[in-house]
C-alpha cells in the first residue's frame, strides 16, 4: 500500500513527516511501534531506529519506499533540513510538545491532519477487504460464545473468551477493550467487565470487535439470557432495532452525519425514548475505532462512497438495563450495506 504520494499532493508544503503510528501504517501499510514516515517531490523515507530497521528493511524491500536507519528524532529533522524544506506538513495535534518546539524553529509548520482525516474516511477496495474479514471474524465468534454462555460465568471472563475465540478464528487483535455488561450494569454504555456473574432473567450487552491487517471491526449484540424476557426490555428493544434499521435504509451519501443522528433520534423520541440515548449514532471505523466522520447531532461531515462506519442506536434505563444494537457498515452506491450478517431480532438464550 502506498500513500505517500497521493496524501503529499495535498499537503501543499516542500515535505511531509509522519511519526504517529496509525498514519503511518496508513501511509505505507506497514505497522511498527516507531518510526518516521518522509514525503517530498523526490522521495519517501522510512527512519526507523538499529532495533526496527531489519524488519522494516524486510516489510518495505519491494516497495516504493528507502529505509534509513535514524540515531534520534534530530537526526530526521536535520536530513530534513539538508534537503532545503521550508514548509513541512505535520499532524499538529499529534505531536508531543519539544518535538512541535524543536521542528516550529527549523520550519514553517503546516498541519497535515486534516488531509489524513478526509483521506482515511473513504477506503479503498484492499481497506474494506480487511473491514469485511475483521467483521466476519467477530461475527463468527460471537456465534461460538453463545454456544457456550453458560449461568455463573463473569463479565470479565465472557470478555476474554470473546476475544481468544476472535483470535483463534484469525483476529491479530481486538480492536478495542472488549465490553461485556450483565443485568443492571448493561445501562453503562461503557461499563468496564467485572467479576459479575450471569444468572437466568439477565440481559447481556456485548460490544467487541477485532483487527485484520491493521483495520478494525466494531459489533454490538444484547441478548436475553434465561427465561422469558422482562415485557418492558423486549418492547424497548423493539424500538432500538427500528431505530437501527430506519437508519440503515434511510443514510445516504451526500447526507451530513448530523441528519444521519436525526433519522435514529427522531424516531426515539416518537417512542419517548430519545432522552435516554445519550451517545451519537456511530462513528468513522478504519485503522482508529473511531475516525471521522462523526454521526452525531454535531456531525458537519459530508458521508461519501466508500466511508465506513458504525450504526449503533442505544437507550439506557438507569439502574436497570440498556440496549445497544451496532453494525459497521459501508456507503456503496450511495447507499449503506452492513459487513454483518447475524440476525438482530431479540435472541433469547
Ligand atoms: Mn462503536
Amino acid at each position: 500500500m502506498d500513500n505517500t504520494k497521493k496524501l503529499f499532493r495535498g499537503m501543499k508544503a516542500d515535505g511531509m513527516l509522519t511519526e504517529a503510528a496509525d498514519l503511518r501504517a496508513y501511509l505505507t501499510g506497514f505497522e511498527s511501534s516507531f518510526g518516521f514516515v518522509y514525503t517530498d517531490a523526490q522521495e519517501s523515507l522510512f527512519f526507523t531506529d538499529p532495533r526496527y530497521a531489519e524488519g522494516a528493511k524486510e516489510a518495505l524491500k519491494h516497495e516504493f519506499i528507502g529505509v534509513m536507519v535514524a540515531k534520534n528524532e534530530d537526526s530526521v529533522f536535520d536530513y530534513i533540513k539538508s534537503k532545503k524544506v521550508k514548509k513541512l506538513a505535520v499532524p499538529l495535534e499529534r505531536l508531543t510538545h519539544p518535538e512541535y518546539e524543536k521542528l516550529r524553529r527549523k520550519f514553517k509548520l503546516t498541519d497535515s491532519t486534516p488531509v489524513f482525516r478526509e483521506a482515511m474516511s473513504v477506503k479503498s477496495e484492499e481497506e474494506l477487504d480487511k473491514i469485511a474479514k475483521a467483521c466476519e471474524i467477530a461475527e463468527r465468534a460471537y456465534g461460538m460464545l453463545l454456544a457456550e454462555l453458560k449461568e455463573g460465568m463473569t463479565e470479565n471472563e465472557t470478555a476474554g473468551y470473546l476475544e481468544y475465540l476472535m483470535r483463534k478464528c484469525g483476529a491479530q487483535d481486538r480492536s478495542f477493550e472488549t465490553i461485556a455488561a450483565f443485568g443492571r450494569n448493561s445501562s453503562v454504555p461503557h461499563h468496564a467487565p467485572d467479576d459479575t456473574r450471569l444468572k437466568s432473567g439477565m440481559p447481556v450487552l456485548l460490544d467487541f470487535g477485532c483487527k485484520v491487517g491493521g483495520y478494525c471491526s466494531d459489533i454490538t449484540r444484547t441478548l436475553w439470557f434465561g427465561g422469558k424476557p422482562d415485557e418492558e426490555f423486549a418492547d424497548v428493544y423493539g424500538s432500538v432495532l427500528k431505530a437501527h434499521e430506519l437508519a440503515k435504509e434511510q443514510i445516504h451519501a451526500g447526507m451530513k452525519g448530523k441528519d444521519a443522528d436525526a433519522i435514529a433520534r427522531n424516531y426515539l423520541q416518537s417512542r419517548e425514548l430519545d432522552k435516554f440515548f445519550t451517545h451519537s449514532l456511530g462513528h468513522g471505523i478504519g485503522i482508529n475505532i473511531h475516525e471521522y466522520p462523526t454521526l452525531s447531532p454535531k456531525g458537519e461531515g459530508v458521508l461519501k462512497d466508500g466511508m465506513v462506519f458504525s450504526i449503533e442506536p442505544g437507550v439506557y434505563f438507569e439502574g436497570k438495563f440498556g440496549i445497544r444494537i451496532e453494525d459497521s457498515v459501508r456507503l456503496e452506491n450511495g447507499k449503506v450495506v452492513s459487513f454483518m450478517k447475524s440476525d438482530k431480532n431479540l435472541l433469547v438464550l
